[in-house]
């Protein structure tokens, strides 16, 4: 029974880190997957934390350029501090002080470079 109970938590945990790492979007130009996940919902009032994930879908060589958190609010928008960004893996990023200020849809905006080419993908995210 404890082995059911323990390959149970396995599956479980796989899935949930699975459904994580939909949170993301992918290009449809140069095949590049910018995703998050991470262990606690953002709020307003505490320090954000996630794991960055800058993938090639076809294995291409990803060179990441930035991020950084915008708020769009009608037709103007403002960002915020400057996020502490970690290569821990290739294309894998640990990233704290994630300050989302207030409520609202914010976008995790990720720049990249693939054969030359520059883009930006934008990640939203709910801040309730
Ligand atoms: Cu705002």
């Amino acid at each position: 029974m404890k082995v059911i109970m323990m390959i149970a938590l396995i599956l479980f945990g796989q899935f949930s880190f699975a459904a994580a790492e939909l949170e993301g979007v992918c290009s449809q130009v140069t095949k590049v997957c910018a995703s998050y996940e991470t262990a606690e919902p953002f709020t307003t009032t505490q320090e954000g934390r996630f794991k960055l994930l800058l993938q090639s879908t076809d294995q291409k060589e990803v060179t990441f350029v930035k991020a950084d958190l915008w708020m769009q609010m009608g037709t103007h928008g403002h960002g915020s501090s400057p996020l502490k960004i970690t290569p821990v893996a290739p294309g894998e990023f640990d990233v704290t002080k994630a300050f989302f200020v207030m409520k609202g849809t914010w976008q995790i905006r990720v720049t990249f470079e693939q054969d030359s080419r520059r883009e930006t993908l934008i990640i939203p995210v709910l801040i309730k």
